[in-house]
């Protein structure tokens, strides 16, 4: 499957830049094209510069809304992201038409914080207006949730994050929900903890992209997954997971050989993948709430076998009972075990809920505030009004 991915806002950017790695990793590793444009779209000309990997003319990072801004963002006010993404639109949207490969592409993916200015007001307006001209491919939405100490410390955030989520969800196909504060790690600095982040939130789209993109008879599965599967799984809020096998301590006794020990071991070790991909799934969620669920096994082809295929798809369909559920094998001739999830179109999801949930107790108050019903003067403010004034 081929994407062309277009970030908005400086995390958007990143994660877009990490995609332009990926591709790099997949053409030199396999000599395949996944990603056939990476774009940054940004208020900021300080997020573009930062990028490393996408190219740095300016039809790659595009600068939007720069006579309003002045090339210094938004500052968090989310509706004007989304103002300046109108009218810049067509901009952004013949940039991508004109690119090389524009042709070959199967689906649209944007990515975006939620929390931010820029991001969070472009993704959903972006999505509309390439929807609209580009009415036979898909346009999926990556949005990234802020951290917990963003949401306690700051109103804003919530109220962000809710009116993106909200407009996002009215126009895109799908919805993948990366939360950043799954992948916390206290021990390292924040912007290394980024970089890393984004790693990991890419890192699953490598397989699934590679596989249905193969041509060499030895790498096809028995079961190949292609666009096809992955557009037929995509709908709604989405999460997704990536798990790799740890190497058996008795590897060198059993694997490769006809011993019945070697088979059930790679069938431990995929089920082990397959843990780890759920454990670690994008977002926290329910299975149960999916309707749509797809994985994919990627292994030395001497250890994919039918009840491997067979035990996976069991979990699976133990997990997620509701789900139609799709699947694909990836023989590659080294490496781990591996195992990349997507539950999709699901039902529910508390965090989703209780960000609208505090949204609207957020406006409510708002409101009360405005009409007068509660007093918002404080200390100074309270004294001050009985002083005269010389003006
Ligand atoms: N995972 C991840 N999160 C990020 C990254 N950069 C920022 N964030 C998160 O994104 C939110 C801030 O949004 P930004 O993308 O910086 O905002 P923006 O879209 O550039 O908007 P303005 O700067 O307000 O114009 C916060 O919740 C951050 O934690 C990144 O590289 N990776
Ligand atoms: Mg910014």
């Amino acid at each position: 499957m081929r994407l062309v991915v277009v970030g908005f806002g400086q995390c958007g950017g990143r994660i877009a830049d990490e995609f332009a790695r990926l591709n790099g990793r997949a053409r030199g590793l396999r000599g395949l094209n996944i990603i056939t444009g990476a774009y940054a779209v940004n208020t900021d000309i300080a997020d573009l510069s930062g990028l490393t990997t996408i190219r740095s003319d300016f039809d790659h990072r595009i600068l939007i809304g720069n006579k309003k801004t002045g090339g210094h963002g938004v500052g968090k006010i989310n509706e004007l992201g989304a103002e300046i993404a109108r009218e810049d639109a067509d901009k952004v949207v013949e940039t991508i038409k004109n690119s090389r490969y524009f042709a070959e592409t199967d689906a649209f993916l944007l990515a975006a914080s939620a929390a931010g200015g820029t991001g969070s007001g472009a993704i959903s307006v972006m999505t509309q207006q390439i929807k609209e001209r580009y009415v036979d491919k898909p346009v999926y939405n990556l949005i990234v949730l802020p951290f917990d100490h963003e949401v306690a410390t700051e109103d804003r955030t919530v109220y962000n994050v809710a009116t993106c989520l909200k407009s996002s969800y009215l126009v895109a196909d799908a919805i993948f929900l990366v939360d950043n504060q799954r992948y916390v790690m206290k021990d390292s600095s924040l912007s290394q903890n980024l970089a890393k982040i984004n790693t990991t939130i890419v890192q699953p789209f490598f397989n699934l992209l590679c596989a249905g993109e193969e041509k060499k008879s030895r790498y096809i599965g028995a079961k190949i997954l292609d666009a096809g599967d992955i557009i037929q799984t995509l709908v709604g809020w989405t999460t997704l997971g990536y798990g790799r096998a740890r190497k058996s301590a008795f590897k060198s006794f059993f694997s490769g050989g006809k011993d019945f020990r070697s088979k059930a071991s790679e069938t431990q070790k995929g089920v082990q993948a397959l843990d780890e991909a759920v454990s670690g799934l994008s977002i926290k969620c329910n299975p149960l709430d999916s309707k749509r669920a797809l994985y994919l096994v990627s292994a030395p082809a001497k250890e994919i076998n039918v009840d491997l295929i067979k035990e996976l798809g069991t979990y699976i369909k133990n997990m997620a009972p509701e789900a139609i559920i799709r699947s694909g094998d990836y023989p590659r001739e080294k490496g781990n075990m591996d195992v990349t999830v997507i539950l999709s179109e699901m039902s529910d999801m508390e965090k989703v809920r209780s960000y609208f949930t505090k949204a609207i107790n957020l406006m409510t108050e708002l409101k009360k505030r405005q009409e007068g019903l509660v007093s918002t003067q404080r200390g100074i403010d309270i004294t001050i009004k009985d002083i005269p004034s010389l003006l």
